[in-house]
């Protein structure tokens, strides 16, 4: 008979479980027994122990972010590609007419040299002696002979020295010292003497200062110091 077979689980639903599990298993084995209308849902029980972290879903992305800071200059980009060639017309056009120019500079610059070594007496091969007639020290005659690309007077046999004597209107510094050496007079632009016209008893280095050396009237030389003021005679190379 259907009622004792299930009256025995019924029984058993009663003996060993609590409320709720007689419910639960009622409600399974209720279709079969009528246990009566349910009651009303209980209270809440107590909040439960807090879970696990859920595997949930990933959020959607949000929305962008405000803009960052400028970033760092970056590196200078690739060399570009080589612009076209330029006309250069007017360019060499200029520089024909800067040539001509040259040219006609160099033809009167060389007519006024001619003219001047003329005016002076000067023979062709040989040096130039010229003078501006004032008296000076001899630094100051080393800078007025550098001036014009030309150097201090130096005589290196007796005719030269007869021509600086003929353009000197007085005694005239000679560009020889023994300022680096005492005793050992040299060219101001190097080399040991090949020609000297020194006067009796000198060179004497009067007052241990005299490294300087001048023509006299009479052509003769004698070492004087490099303070005193005597005429500026210069040369020109042959
Ligand atoms: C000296 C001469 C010196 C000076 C001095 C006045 O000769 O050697 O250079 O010129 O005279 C005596
Ligand atoms: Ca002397």
């Amino acid at each position: 008979m259907f009622l004792s077979s299930s009256l025995p689980v019924f029984l058993l639903c009663v003996v060993t479980a609590s409320v709720a599990e007689v419910c639960e298993n009622a409600e399974k084995t209720c279709s079969v027994v009528n246990c009566g209308t349910p009651g009303r849902d209980g209270r809440d029980g107590p909040k439960g122990e807090k879970g696990e972290p859920g595997q949930g879903l990933r959020g959607l992305q949000g929305p962008p972010g405000k803009l960052g800071p400028p970033g760092m200059v970056g590196p200078p980009g690739p060399k570009g590609a080589k612009g076209d060639p330029g006309s250069n017309r007017a360019a060499e056009a200029k520089l024909e007419n800067l040539e001509e120019e040259i040219r006609i500079l160099k033809t009167q610059l060389d007519h006024l040299r001619k003219l001047q070594i003329f005016s002076l007496g000067k023979q062709s091969g040989k040096k130039l002696f010229v003078t501006n007639g004032e008296k000076m020290p001899f630094s100051k005659v080393k800078a007025l002979c550098a001036g014009f690309q030309a150097s201090v007077a130096m005589p290196r046999n007796a005719q030269e020295n007869q021509a600086i004597q003929k353009v000197a209107t007085d005694s005239a510094f000679l560009g020889i010292t023994d300022e680096e050496t005492e005793g050992q007079f040299m060219y101001v632009t190097g080399g040991r003497l090949a020609y000297s016209n020194w006067k009796k008893d000198e060179p004497n280095n009067h007052g241990s200062g005299e490294d300087c050396v001048i023509l006299l009237k009479d052509g003769l030389w004698n070492d004087i110091s490099c303070s005193s003021s005597f005429q500026a005679i210069c040369e020109l190379p042959a």
